[in-house]
């Protein structure tokens, strides 16, 4: 399929779908923003950001200037928001030791930091981004994943957003649950205080506002893979794209 939408497929499995708005940073008055201090243009965007997804009912869209790049996505209506000491990422399913951790015990792990290209199936690329987590390898084994898992589902605490991972691309070394991006903080229009970062796939893989970790026997196809993108979403050999894949 084609995967040219602004944010989404535009067809999937021969079926329009709506691609939501798209609204400009100029539009919203926020153009200045793009010239103050990275913290102060995160915190604004953030707000504003909140704010315009509460009257946007696809709740996607993506704003240009100020973000290095970044577009914005959303496909719930609000950005989640969870505060470091309330965050918990919940680890069950097929595995000998279910858990949930704090964002306080996942900064405690063996942290790995990747800076690759972010490539978004839609086209657009952010060169050299840093992303620090600990691995998702990591996680699987301390919980012991048990004979007969075959795959890892990713639920979002936007109540919206999944994903999923065959168990061997999960344990694949560059596959992060990721609590810092740019060497700073994930902010929660980014997905944080934690997301995953699926380094070598296209970035609808890194699903944001992470809460779920849920090893499974089989995979179940994520929120846009319903809608045709490629479960095995390998940049540059997925989707009907040949970007080369960076590394
Ligand atoms: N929970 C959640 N995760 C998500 C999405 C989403 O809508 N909800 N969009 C995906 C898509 S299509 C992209 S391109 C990236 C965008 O990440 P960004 O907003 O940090 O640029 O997040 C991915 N993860
Ligand atoms: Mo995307």
């Amino acid at each position: 399929m084609n995967g040219t939408g602004a944010g989404g497929p535009a067809r999937g499995k021969g079926e329009e779908r709506p691609v939501g708005r798209r609204i400009i940073l100029g539009a919203l008055g926020l153009g200045a923003l793009g010239v103050a201090g990275g913290a102060t243009i995160q915190r604004g965007l953030d707000n504003t950001l909140a704010s315009v997804a509460g009257k946007d009912p696809t709740g996607l869209f993506s704003v240009l200037p100020g973000t290095g790049g970044f577009r914005f996505y959303s496909v719930a209506d609000t950005v989640p928001h969870r505060s470091a000491d309330d965050y918990r990422l919940t680890v069950d399913g097929l595995v000998d030791r279910p858990a949930s951790y704090t964002l306080a015990e996942l900064t405690a792990m063996p942290s790995t930091r990747l800076v690759r290209d972010v490539q978004c199936v839609t086209g657009w690329r952010v060169p050299k981004t840093a992303f620090t987590g600990v691995t998702l390898s990591h996680l699987l084994d301390v919980c012991g994943v048990r004979p007969g898992a075959r795959a890892v589902r990713f639920t979002c605490f936007d109540g919206v957003y999944t994903e999923s991972l065959t168990l061997d691309q999960a344990r694949r070394d560059d596959m992060l649950v990721s609590y810092r991006m740019r060497d700073e903080p994930l902010t929660a229009a980014h997905g944080g205080p934690v997301r995953l970062y699926a380094a070598p796939m296209y970035f609808y893989k890194s699903a944001k506002w992470l809460s779920g970790i849920t090893v499974t026997d089989r995979v179940q196809p994520g929120y846009w893979e319903r809608y045709g993108y490629d479960v095995d979403g390998w940049v540059g050999e997925s989707n009907g794209r040949d970007d080369e894949p960076t590394s």
